[in-house]
């Protein structure tokens, strides 16, 4: 790709200009923000050609268009992306460093967008990273939340969480356009009335709206010249409101509402698999919905464009449930804007939708009480019920003696209370709805959604999930990525299946050694960042053995606790047992309205201090939570890791990604048949591979038997010993109370399995401690997981969805 900013000169000539008339500061003044701002805007200036082009391009193609609906984008920092995209990385370390400046400290300016609670906000950012490399034509939309993820301290080893205003001094890289704000309608009621053809027509009569600006971000692809565009909207106060309080001669009030609409887009709710139905957040799902729509359909397609069409210009995928009010929102406007007959309006919507599921457990399932929706949003709970008689009638015509499934497929739930389910009214509206990895797809058709998967069997599908090699090996792991290349040559971070011809080389002594010392390199650069950013400590000599992930039950970081106090009281019996010495690394975020995910970081932590100050296991173990764990710490943090934890109750992790970044960097898995880890053992080999633990139809069995924890406990004398431990106050200075909940939780109920699986996993690393003896064949496995992990690229994802979904195809360079 063509640069004309590629020679050191013109780059540092271009980078003092926006210095000094984009920030009005020179050289010898500028601060950090300056030199980031104007180092962003210099790579910036080198997209936007590429940018508008590609728009032209893509609108000139009338090529069908994929639109991303999602609430959450997990961005990470861009800085470095774009240039990574732009070829321009070398180019600019050059100008940097001959201006006598650090470009890390520069990188390290960028705070970044944590638009989003986790896996999933991060695979939107994922696929947009693909599509743009892959060159389809496609949108993001999605909020531009104010405060996104918030950001995590430690109090005395307890999660304090502070707000995370990643807008304080800007950002470079949003183009706002007030100009072209949006306006939303809520609440009030619907009228019917005579059209002039003398049918029957149904008008909302708003009783509030707000405005919504739009953001731009852009999405280059790697090395393709393609820019695609992500759009995030921003809620603002209409003037109209503001004025009617004002006639009413309320100053105070008037200030109120204004902050009342712009309260909408404030803040990302935190929760990242219980939804607690709160009204502000079905705001903002509406919110982002509505003006994604109305944009696509008016500025996207452009005026005239006939509305009939869509079917073969667009796909909508909706990113789990949380914009499936996309569905209704576009019912009404083919049917009481654009006078579309229902029956084709319908048939049109299921067409252009397609609903991704995210998860297995049913408290994670969204619901929107009838109640709230049809106070917000009063014209879209009669379509949403319109549409469910419809489908109810179907359903009695193919089932005339089953009036009990027709019930249990309705979209509107009688208990506890009357309710929608979102999840139904896209499976029955969408044209496909998958699972984001085998095994989620296949409980999802027999378990989840089975009643549908009968009726429908052609409607499900699966797309396991995948990660950008850009930002996950390219960016994060440069010596990886340099060896990569000297080995196999170029082209393989957009092609990552060519990973398999390093295949031979896991046999080869020097390129090992080349292995094995990056990985030193990179256990360097962490602890470097730890002890800078948290003033942890960390041993070279050790294993990294690391679980990053949301703090969840069923990811059960409580299991591994069990793992490390099991291998504390080995040593404290036999201080010259000989264990490799093991650094477990932690990072998760709990929702801060998760009482008991908020204990197990303070038992984390305590457990960390105590073993911290135990001189009988210095040097040999030790335990390290760095706070606030997000996309920039996993940077350095994953490709330090040796070890990849992955011990998820099977059939509960849909899919999981990180355990796919770790694969790609060369850790192992110890994992449980859960989630994308069955295809990661698949494709890594088992004997790269840690198993352990019980399969899904076992969990399954279990259940149905009764399941006693208490047994378990009983007849197993190291898990008494270790969970006895943190019950007696041995991890809290003698306090029995301050861990008895996490210990009652798992001896009374346990509801997933933690100690069911103990024994499993504790042999299974018995056996991680033998294999890591052996250097040379386990950095041998861990060549082989980075060689077998070309599958796990999002663009292989983003071609799945291409082939079985959306029915699109990318538009090239005229
Ligand atoms: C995750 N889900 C899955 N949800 O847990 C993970 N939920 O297995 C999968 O790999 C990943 O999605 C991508 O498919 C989430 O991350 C949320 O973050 C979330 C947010 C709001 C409400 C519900």
């Amino acid at each position: 790709m063509p640069s004309d900013l590629d020679d050191v000169e013109r780059f540092t000539e271009e980078f003092l200009k926006r210095l000094q008339f984009g920030q009005g500061v020179a050289l010898p003044r500028a601060t950090k923000n300056d030199l980031y701002y104007a180092l962003a805007r210099t790579v910036r200036q080198q997209l936007m050609a590429r940018w508008l082009e590609t728009v032209q391009r893509q609108m000139q193609a009338k090529a069908k268009v994929v639109v991303y609906l999602s609430a959450e984008y997990l961005l990470g920092r861009q800085l470095d992306n774009a240039l990574l995209a732009s070829g321009l990385t070398d180019t600019a370390e050059a100008a940097i460093d001959g201006l006598g400046l650090d470009m890390q400290t520069i990188r390290d300016t960028e705070v970044e967008p944590g638009l989003g609670n986790g896996g999933l906000g991060r695979l939107a950012a994922c696929f947009i990273d693909s599509l743009a490399t892959l060159r389809i034509p496609a949108i993001g939309y999605g909020i531009r939340y104010e405060y996104g993820i918030f950001r995590q301290t430690f109090e005395d080893g307890h999660q304090v969480e502070q707000p995370d205003s990643w807008l304080t001094l800007g950002s470079p890289w949003e183009f706002p356009h007030p100009e072209m704000g949006v306006k939303v309608p809520f609440a009030g009621h619907t009228e019917k009335y005579l059209g002039e053809d003398g049918r029957e027509r149904t008008r909302w009569v708003n009783d509030w709206e707000v405005i919504g600006v739009p953001y731009n971000y852009m999405v280059p692809g790697y090395r393709t010249g393609n820019v695609n565009t992500l759009r995030l909207w921003s809620a603002r106060a209409t003037q109209a409101f503001d004025l009617h309080v004002f006639n009413n001669g309320d100053y105070l009030q008037a200030v109120r509402s204004q902050a009342f609409a712009e309260n909408i887009s404030k803040v990302l709710y935190p929760e990242d698999s219980t939804p607690q139905g709160k009204e502000l957040r079905l705001q903002q799902q509406y919110f982002f919905v509505a003006c994604s729509l109305r944009d696509f359909l008016t500025n996207v397609m452009g005026p005239g464009f006939d509305p009939r069409k869509l079917p073969e210009r667009v796909i909508f995928q909706l990113n789990d449930t949380h914009p499936v009010i996309a569905i209704p929102e576009l019912m009404r406007i083919l049917v009481d804007e654009k006078d579309i007959p229902w029956d084709e309006a319908l048939d049109i919507c299921r067409q252009c939708f397609a609903y991704t599921c995210h998860t297995l457990l049913p408290e994670a399932l969204e619901v929107w009480p009838v109640e709230l929706l049809g106070r917000l949003l009063p014209r879209h709970l009669e379509i949403i019920f319109r549409i469910n008689d419809d489908f109810l009638a179907e359903l009695r015509e193919a089932y005339p003696d089953d009036e009990l499934r027709v019930r249990s497929m309705s979209i509107i739930q009688e208990h506890p209370e009357r309710a929608v389910r979102m999840a139904y009214l896209a499976t029955v509206v969408g044209a496909k709805v998958n699972g984001v990895a085998e095994l989620h797809s296949q409980l999802l058709r027999d378990k989840v959604l089975s009643d549908f998967s009968a009726y429908w069997p052609d409607k499900f599908t699966n797309v396991t999930n995948g990660i950008t090699p850009r930002r996950f090996i390219g960016l994060a792991n440069p010596a990886l990525t340099e060896l990569i290349t000297d080995t196999i040559g170029d082209g393989w971070l957009r092609d990552l299946g060519r990973l398999v011809e390093l295949e031979p080389h896991a046999d080869d002594p020097a390129f090992l050694d080349a292995f094995a010392a990056i990985k030193v390199g990179n256990r360097k650069r962490l602890a470097g960042l730890l002890e800078r950013r948290d003033g942890i400590v960390l041993p070279q000599d050790a294993m990294y053995d690391v679980m990053v992930k949301r703090l969840h039950e069923y990811k059960r970081q409580t299991l591994k606790l069990l793992h490390i106090v099991t291998l504390y009281q080995r040593l404290q019996e036999n201080p010259d047992l000989d264990i490799v010495p093991r650094v477990f690394l932690f990072g998760a975020k709990a929702a801060p309205g998760y009482w008991i995910a908020k204990q197990t970081i303070a038992l984390i932590n305590a457990v960390g201090r105590v073993i911290d100050n135990d001189p009988i296991v210095a040097g040999r173990l030790k335990v390290a939570f760095p706070a606030n764990y997000n996309v920039t710490l996993a940077e350095t943090l994953i490709p330090a890791a040796d070890l990849s934890e992955q011990i998820s109750l099977a059939g509960k992790e849909a899919s999981g990604t990180g355990n796919m970044k770790l694969a790609l960097n060369g850790a192992l898995t110890i994992g449980t048949l859960d989630g994308a880890n069955v295809e990661i053992l698949q494709a890594v080999g088992e004997e790269n591979f840690f198993l352990f633990g019980l399969t899904e139809p076992q969990v399954h069995a279990i259940y149905e038997s009764g399941y006693q924890p208490r047994e378990y406990f009983q007849n197993n004398p190291e898990l008494r010993k270790a969970l006895g431990a943190i019950a007696s106050g041995a991890f809290s200075d003698g306090n029995r109370e301050a861990f008895a909940p996490i210990v009652d939780s798992l001896l009374h109920e346990d509801r997933f399995l933690a100690l069911a699986d103990y024994q499993s996993y504790i042999e299974a690393q018995d056996r991680v401690d033998l294999a890591y003896r052996d250097t040379r064949a386990w950095n041998r496995s861990a060549v082989l997981n980075v060689a077998r992990s070309g599958f796990f690229s999002s663009d292989r994802s983003i071609q799945d969805y291409l082939d079985r979904i959306w029915n699109a195809s990318p538009v090239d360079a005229s």
